[in-house]
């Protein structure tokens, strides 16, 4: 039995919706291992901004820093994607929080589940057995660099740095979970071009020098854009850039079937946060259609990684499986053979899952 403060952070738009679904599963979790999960909640991103004018207030701050663990939304709004000019932003928030907690690591596991073969526009025969888990640099990168404009506002700039100390710290994580899992690491970069990916690749290759345990290949980014599609299968844990690793992992959510699929979790220096890789969604919602999976996968990782609870991390996995065999589909991944009825909402799709804990 153990006691653990939880905050949640729902954030922007399906954020509210998929998190307390994720919250829901935490609790039946701990009432069935006997576990006393205390939780708050906190502001971050546009909500925050409406209600302080600060896309992440220090009062959030300081409760992330007081909790074990957060269980995270999403941050985002339409109103700024079209404002080029606006000073202060949702996602100036969730950079801050990672910055400000140390989240250098972002694990993305892009696991297929089987029932979803058909859910995928990738052919099953590529796609079947795909397991891989991406480890995305979360502090550095062109996301932190210097940026501004000059000319008159005529040329805009963002500065792309690392530092060794920095590669060195998440290619340690990537190489360290590759020896638990099929010891295959791939390093992508665009090391034939751009001075950090020349630095990235000579730390990772000093790295790979005290794993030799761990077969290790190097890939640029363009080319791992196009082998993610043509062959999943021969990737085992990825490291990469911020930048890199965010849009490689949109890409790769279609390998399990729906950005809805993926959840993720960051981590370093100081409390972990977990959330789905998707973002705020604002086209679906309040439309109670968004698919909870996500939210429920970050919880998993959250007991596992934060708390050390295999046996309940696994649980929530395996219910996540068997709601799925038993045929249920968010819209997201339905296909042509799902039958109308077997097409959930957010909180229906979150009571199977609950049903099987
Ligand atoms: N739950 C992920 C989320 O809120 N994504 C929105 C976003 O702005 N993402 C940028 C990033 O992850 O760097």
């Amino acid at each position: 039995m153990a006691n653990k403060k939880i905050l949640i952070v729902p954030g922007d738009g399906i954020g509210q919706e998929v998190t307390a679904v994720g919250k829901k599963v935490l609790d039946k979790v701990a009432a069935k291992f006997g576990h006393e999960f205390t939780y708050d909640e906190a502001l971050i991103g546009h909500v925050a901004i409406e209600a302080t004018g600060n896309p992440l207030p220090e009062e959030s701050l300081a409760k992330m820093k007081a909790s074990d663990a957060v269980l995270f939304g999403a941050v985002g709004h339409p109103k700024y994607d079209n404002d080029p000019s606006a000073k202060v932003r949702p996602e100036q928030g969730l950079l801050k929080m990672r910055k400000e907690l140390g989240l250098y690591a972002n694990l993305r596991p892009i696991k297929l589940f089987d029932e979803l073969l058909a859910a995928s526009s990738i052919k099953p025969e590529i796609l079947r057995g795909a397991d891989i888990l991406f480890f995305r640099e979360l502090t550095g990168d062109i996301y932190f660099g210097d940026k501004g404009r000059k000319n008159n506002g005529d040329t805009a700039y963002d500065v792309a740095e690392y530092s060794r100390f920095e590669v060195e710290r998440i290619g340690r994580k990537a190489f360290d979970a590759a020896r638990t899992r099929r010891k295959k690491l791939c390093s992508v970069d665009k090391a034939n071009v751009l001075e950090t990916s020349r630095l990235w690749r000579e730390e990772i290759q000093k790295l790979a020098l005290e794993y030799p345990d761990v077969e290790v290949e190097y890939q640029f980014v363009d080319a791992t854009a196009m082998l993610l599609i043509k062959d999943p299968c021969r990737f085992d844990v990825v490291v990469t850039a911020n930048l890199f690793g965010d849009i490689l992992t949109d890409e790769a959510s279609q390998i399990a079937g729906s950005m809805g699929m993926l959840a993720s979790a960051s981590i370093g220096d100081g409390t972990g946060v977990y959330e789905p890789i998707h973002g705020s969604a604002h086209d679906i919602t309040g439309k109670g259609v968004a698919n909870p999976l996500a939210s429920i996968l970050s919880a998993a990782l959250l007991l596992d990684i934060s708390f050390g609870m295999k046996a309940e991390s696994e649980l929530v996995i395996h219910a996540v499986d068997q709601v799925l065999k038993a045929g249920y589909r968010t819209r997201d991944i339905a296909d042509a053979t799902t039958a109308p009825e077997m097409i959930l909402g957010t909180d229906a799709m979150g009571e199977q899952v609950l049903s099987h804990l």
